[in-house]
C-alpha cells in the first residue's frame, strides 16, 4: 500500500518523521515522505498524485489542531478521497491534555486514527488492525 507522510504546518521536528518513514518501509509500505513544514494542500495534492491509500500526519509542536479544522472543507474540493485512511499522531495539543478529550475532537476533524503521545510502533500496529478490519 502507498502512504503519504509528513509533519504538518510550521513544525520542524523531524526525528519521529524519519523514524516513521523507516518503520513504514520495514512494514512493506511504499512511502512518500513530504518531510517537515508541510501544509494540508500539499498532503492532499501528494495523495492524488501518488494514488496513496493512507495519509499519515505527524505533529510535535501541537499546532496540528489549528490546521485540522480546515480538513473537511479542503478535502471536499478533491475528488476520490473518500476511501483515504487518515491518521495523525505525536503531541496533538499545545501544553497538556488527555487523549480522552483529544481523540474525539480529531476524529470529528476527519481522522480515522488518532494517536496522542502514542509510540510509533503501537500506532502503526493500530493502523494495520484498522485496515484489516476495514477490508473484511
Ligand atoms: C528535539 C526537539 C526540538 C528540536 C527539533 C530538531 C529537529 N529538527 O527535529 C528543536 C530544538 C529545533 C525544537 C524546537 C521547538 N520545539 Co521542540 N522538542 C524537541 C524534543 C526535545 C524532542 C523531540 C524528538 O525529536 N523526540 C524524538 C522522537 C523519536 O520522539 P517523539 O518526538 O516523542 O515522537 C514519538 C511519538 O510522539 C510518536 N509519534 C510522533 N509522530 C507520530 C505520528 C503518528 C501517526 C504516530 C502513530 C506516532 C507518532 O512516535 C515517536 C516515536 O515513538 C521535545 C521534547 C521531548 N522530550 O519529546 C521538544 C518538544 C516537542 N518541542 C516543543 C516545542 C514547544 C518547541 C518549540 C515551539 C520551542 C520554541 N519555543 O521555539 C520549537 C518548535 C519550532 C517549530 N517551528 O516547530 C514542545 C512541544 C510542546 C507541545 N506540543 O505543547 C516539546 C514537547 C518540549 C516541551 N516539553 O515543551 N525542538
Amino acid at each position: 500500500m502507498k502512504v503519504v507522510t509528513g509533519v504538518v504546518g510550521n513544525d520542524i521536528h523531524v526525528v519521529a518523521n524519519r523514524l516513521m518513514e523507516l518503520s513504514l518501509h520495514a512494514r512493506g509500505y511504499e512511502v512518500f515522505n513530504l518531510g517537515v513544514n508541510t501544509y494540508l494542500e500539499e498532503f492532499f495534492d501528494a495523495v492524488v498524485e501518488t494514488g496513496a491509500d493512507i495519509l499519515l500526519i505527524s505533529s510535535l509542536n501541537g499546532e496540528a489542531e489549528g490546521w485540522s479544522r480546515e480538513i473537511k472543507p479542503l478535502k471536499a474540493k478533491y475528488k476520490n478521497l473518500d476511501d483515504l485512511v487518515m491518521m495523525i499522531g505525536g503531541n496533538l495539543v499545545v501544553g497538556s491534555g488527555n487523549a480522552k478529550d483529544i481523540v474525539p475532537r480529531y476524529k470529528n476533524y476527519g481522522f480515522d486514527l488518532v494517536c496522542h503521545q502514542v509510540d510509533l510502533n503501537t500506532g502503526l500496529n493500530s493502523l494495520e488492525a484498522f485496515i484489516k478490519e476495514r477490508n473484511k
